[in-house]
């Protein structure tokens, strides 16, 4: 069954999976998605059409859930990646084993596999965007499990990995990458521009599931 973002259903799976693993975490927490940073631009790519039937394929080690056509642009922004930033390449695939086509984007680290949500307007803007935004959200699974690591897998606080600094955090490696691959100037421009705020989406001052609901990217 296809799990709609946020539902029950998958906040459900998410807390099994942590329990299962030893780790315990609050129901908000399960709840919560990580945002990408995103283009305030409508995609026109023919992308954007979801393609049909769905299946996975295994690249750099990473599983694909999606189309064909998700799964070949998430196959050439990772083997962008790799051409000119092998190394870190490697870092990313540690930290994401997982990127399944869906309808909003955002990291789930703490199930397992980590996974990588990703929807149409990130994944089909361009390639190069496509790949800097599995770099950013690679970069919030590698806060996450860095802390679960260095903290004997004691429940993961929400400022490690999310909020505003930790967004800054990834913002930075995501233009690292963007620069490495040769991503256009505006995507380099508004990556550098970005605060870190952009996951706030209601503007309310908190990082919370109900951002997620109202995410379109
Ligand atoms: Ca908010």
């Amino acid at each position: 069954m296809r799990i709609s973002p946020l539902s029950p259903e998958r906040s459900a799976a998410g807390e099994s999976l942590a329990r299962a693993s030893g780790r315990t975490r609050s129901p908000a927490l399960a709840r919560r998605w990580r945002t990408c940073a995103l283009l305030a631009l409508a995609c026109a790519a023919p992308g954007c059409q979801r393609s049909a039937p769905e299946a996975v394929a295994t690249e750099f080690g990473i599983q694909i859930e999606g189309g064909d056509a998700f799964r070949a642009q998430v196959r050439d922004s990772l083997s962008l990646i790799d051409r000119h930033a092998p190394r870190e390449l490697g870092e990313i695939a540690r930290h994401v084993k997982r990127i399944k086509h869906d309808t909003r984007s955002g990291m789930a680290a703490y199930e397992n596999p980590p996974t990588f949500y990703l929807a149409d307007r990130s994944a089909f803007y361009s390639v190069t965007w496509c790949a800097g935004c599995i770099a950013h959200d690679a970069h919030h699974s590698k806060l996450y499990h860095d802390y679960l690591a260095a903290h004997g897998g004691q429940s993961v606080p929400d400022a490690v990995w999310s909020g505003q600094a930790a967004e800054q955090q990834c913002l930075k490696y995501q233009l690292t990458i963007l620069e490495s691959i040769g991503a256009p100037d505006d995507e380099r421009v508004y990556v550098a521009s970005c605060d870190g705020s952009h996951g706030d989406v209601n503007r309310d001052g908190k990082y919370d599931w109900r951002d997620d609901q109202q995410r379109n990217w």
